[in-house]
């Protein structure tokens, strides 16, 4: 859940990277934070990857941006990814806590899909876990390692991957290459604006 402090003049929100092992999560995050670094030099905040395992992440990558003020607000977003690998589900669950918006990092490779609806069945569960309910997120669908397409590696189809996964959600998505950058940072921007909008409104309305 968001964390607005009305006397610091604050808005928090939480944003986690979801989806199977290897599918791209924690290269989003990596993607986003080097862009960071090289557009606006030295940032003060750290990619932090806690419990990392070659490049599996056994806990989580973290990583938060300041998106300057809004009625005199300060606008902070917290990055998060979760291990993707279906043996760690109660760190998963410690992870999605309090989420407020959700990047589901769909797999494109063939053999991949069955992992993609297994993932996106077990976020529905954590979240149940939590009292949370799909529609209480802000969710935003990767059909991630488009760029493969090149090597002539077979993928699944944009077309079949909504069919999968979004035909009745109808939540926003995009193609993507974590590698390239590919809507990596239209991503990351779409699902921030929503997702601040969102509480924004929620904490309006409570006024
Ligand atoms: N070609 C290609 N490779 C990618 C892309 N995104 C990630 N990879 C590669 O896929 C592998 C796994 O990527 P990670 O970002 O570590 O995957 P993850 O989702 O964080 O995986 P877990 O931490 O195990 O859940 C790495 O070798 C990445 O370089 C992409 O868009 N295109
Ligand atoms: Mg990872």
């Amino acid at each position: 859940m968001a964390i607005v402090n009305l006397k610091e003049k604050t808005i928090q929100v939480k944003i986690v990277y979801c989806g199977p092992g290897r599918s791209g999560k924690t290269t989003n995050l990596e993607y986003i934070y080097n862009w960071l670094l090289k557009t606006q030099g030295q940032t003060t905040s750290k990619l932090t990857s806690i419990n990392t395992k070659g490049d599996r992440t056994l806990f989580f990558d973290f990583f938060p941006i300041n998106l300057g003020k809004i009625a005199g607000f300060e606008l902070k977003i917290q990055l998060y990814t979760t291990p993707g690998q279906v043996k760690y589900e109660s760190t998963r669950r410690l992870v999605l806590k309090g989420v407020d918006g959700v990047v589901f990092v769909a797999d494109s490779l063939l053999s991949r899909q069955e992992a993609n609806i297994e993932s996106f069945q077990n976020l529905i569960d954590d979240l149940e876990y939590h009292q949370i309910n799909l529609d209480d997120v802000i969710l935003t669908f990767q059909w991630n390692k488009r760029d493969l397409d090149e090597n002539m590696i077979p993928l699944t189809s944009v077309e079949d991957m909504e069919a999968q996964l979004n035909s009745t959600l109808k939540a926003q998505s995009f193609p993507s290459s974590a590698i390239t950058g590919m809507n990596v940072l239209k991503t990351v921007r779409h699902l921030s604006k929503k997702t601040m909008e969102a509480v924004i409104e929620k904490t309006v309305s409570k006024l």
